[in-house]
């Protein structure tokens, strides 16, 4: 007979990344019994699988880190502005151990289903043959987890080598002398191209959207800049929690169109000089939302690239022509300079469609490519995709991807919980303001809050903890009202959901900044969490 195996915590989270780590951290100190279950054999999320060469975080290492321990602050050293995948992976395996934390996750585990169960008032999970039972159930799966390969005709016949950039192998990938091919130029492709090329025999980037980017500026840090960060990250840490990106800088306070073009230029040179990913767009304070504004740092960007690239057609091809900042900004280190490089070849698929991959590579509208590799660097169906592949479901036995009518009827209470799903609370989901910004910083505020939510439903002995349907109502008009209210909207991004193939297109998160978001929670908060409704318990949690 089936054995099944069943074990019982206040709280299970699911994903052993930055976010479901630090949401072990806080429960577990106070006092609760806590499992994290993990698909991968080890810690990292996004920074396990992501290893494509050239991987790196594009928010500056000394504010793209936990900042709830001062000793952990001070343990760490990162080495350069833009730490790459490896360093970034090391330093969360080095919080794991120094926190202990790799007792209470169960790796190679993936959680297939969770189901609230309305009269126990709990949720159960599928986790193998084994089902768990926890009051509390906490995704902690990512927002850029579900990786997207589209579904081309005969992909399944490739005799090479096929890799999704955000699937990379463990073991190194030998370039050397071979056909690549890279499909997708979002910021994966973006920093993956220039170091394929270097090493491969010849590279096709396959381009749908050009982007806007503009160089990283990377560099080793000083120690100076260590200490000094150190010595005042109390106040560095209020300004990213009071911005709208989460790092400390914040758009100056004039227009674009104040300016004369010469100064204008000049604002943009230094900007471009300077390297950051917010630096173009805080140049001038309506550049997110003024086309006029927006078109002149757009025009700048586009001349930059005329300049650095040599064949004028390649140039062209290289072109954006929507809104600048309305993708994902992107950073980059040579990447424009690639396509001067004699083994590189740009293909517009946006002019001459891939019609299919083939045994031997890849076929577009008017020719063929014959490849060793193919380098899907085709992103992911991001936010509602990672909850989408797990069967949750909440009362009534209703499916959170039928709820949400597979996206197009979007609705959470300020993107941590949603109306039907008692005592879930997701960790930076849509209608987040996460994917915008920094996001250790929402990661934090976020786990911060719900901590105490859990603290306030445990001292008053609550049992059902639920979004009500008119409190999503507003949030989800006050997502798609602020979203409106900027340039967003017009892009054709992962933003949007306007990468996926029938994906409804409808922004996906919280664009008022981390700042005004955490204000809203914490005034819900100190409402004794006014929008949600709260059902008394029996019997409380034993202690
Ligand atoms: P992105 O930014 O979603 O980029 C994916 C790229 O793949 C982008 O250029 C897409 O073109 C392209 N793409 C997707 N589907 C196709 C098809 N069917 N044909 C051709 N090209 C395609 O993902 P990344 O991994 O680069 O970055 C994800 C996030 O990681 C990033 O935003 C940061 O937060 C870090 P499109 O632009 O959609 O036309």
């Amino acid at each position: 007979s089936e054995q099944k195996f069943i074990q019982e915590f206040d709280a299970v989270v699911v994903g052993a990344g930055f976010s479901g780590l630090y949401m072990l951290h806080r429960l577990r100190d106070a006092g609760y019994s806590v499992r994290v279950f993990e698909a991968a054999d080890n810690v990292g999320g996004t920074w396990y699988w992501n290893r494509y060469p050239g991987a790196r975080c594009d928010v500056e290492s000394i504010y793209y880190n936990y900042t709830f321990s001062e000793e952990i602050l001070n343990d760490w050293n990162w080495s350069s502005r833009y730490a790459e995948q490896p360093e970034i992976l090391s330093y969360i395996n080095f919080v794991a151990d120094k926190l202990d934390l790799r007792k209470d996750i169960q790796f190679q585990t993936r959680i297939t289903a969770a189901h609230y169960d309305e009269k126990a008032h709990n949720w159960k999970l599928q986790a193998g043959k084994s089902i768990i039972i926890a009051k509390y159930f906490i995704p902690a799966i990512g927002c850029l987890s579900a990786s997207n390969i589209p579904n081309f005709k005969g992909l399944e016949t490739f005799k090479g080598e096929m890799y999704h950039t955000g699937r990379w192998p463990h073991e190194k990938v030998n370039f050397s002398g071979k056909r690549v091919g890279v499909i997708g130029t979002g910021s994966s492709g973006i920093q993956a191209i220039p170091v394929i090329a270097k090493e491969a025999g010849h590279l096709t980037i396959f381009q749908r959207t050009p982007q806007y980017s503009a160089p990283a500026r990377n560099h080793a840090y000083d120690q100076d800049v260590l200490i000094q960060t150190r010595e005042n990250y109390k106040e560095i840490r209020q300004q990213m929690y009071t911005s709208m990106h989460g790092v400390p800088q914040t758009p100056r306070e004039i227009s674009a169109l104040q300016d004369t073009p010469e100064e204008r230029e000049r604002v943009y040179e230094e900007a471009w000089n300077q390297g950051g990913l917010f630096t173009l767009l805080y140049s001038y304070s309506d550049i997110g939302f003024i086309p006029e504004a927006n078109e002149t740092v757009a025009d700048f960007i586009r001349t930059k690239i005329s300049s650095t690239v040599k064949d004028p057609e390649v140039a062209q091809r290289l072109m954006p022509n929507y809104f600048f900042g309305t993708k994902r900004p992107i950073i980059d280190t040579d990447y424009f300079e690639t396509y001067n490089r004699e083994n590189v070849k740009l293909v517009d698929v946006r002019a001459t469609s891939i019609q299919e991959i083939t045994p031997n590579g890849l076929r577009t509208s008017d020719a063929e490519y014959e490849l060793d590799m193919i380098v899907f660097a085709t992103g992911f169906d991001a936010m509602t995709g990672p909850l989408f592949k797990i069967d949750i479901r909440g009362k009534d036995g209703l499916g959170l991807k039928e709820k949400w009518g597979g996206g197009a009827n979007l609705k959470t209470y300020l993107g941590l919980s949603t109306a039907g799903f008692p005592n879930m609370f997701m960790l930076t989901g849509p209608q987040s303001p996460s994917v915008l910004s920094n996001m250790m910083v929402s990661i934090e505020q976020h786990i911060d809050w719900v901590t105490d939510c859990i603290n306030y439903l445990e001292t008053n002995n609550l049992q059902e903890f639920e979004a009500m349907p008119e409190a999503e109502e507003a949030w989800s008009e006050q997502c798609r009202a602020t979203a409106a209210m900027t340039l967003l909207p017009h892009a054709d991004s992962w933003y949007m959901g306007a990468n996926i193939d029938g994906k409804p297109r409808g922004f996906l998160a919280f664009a008022g900044g981390v700042g005004v978001y955490r204000q809203i929670c914490d005034l819900v908060a100190a409402s004794e969490y006014e929008g949600f409704s709260k059902v008394a318990t029996s019997k409380p949690l034993p202690t």
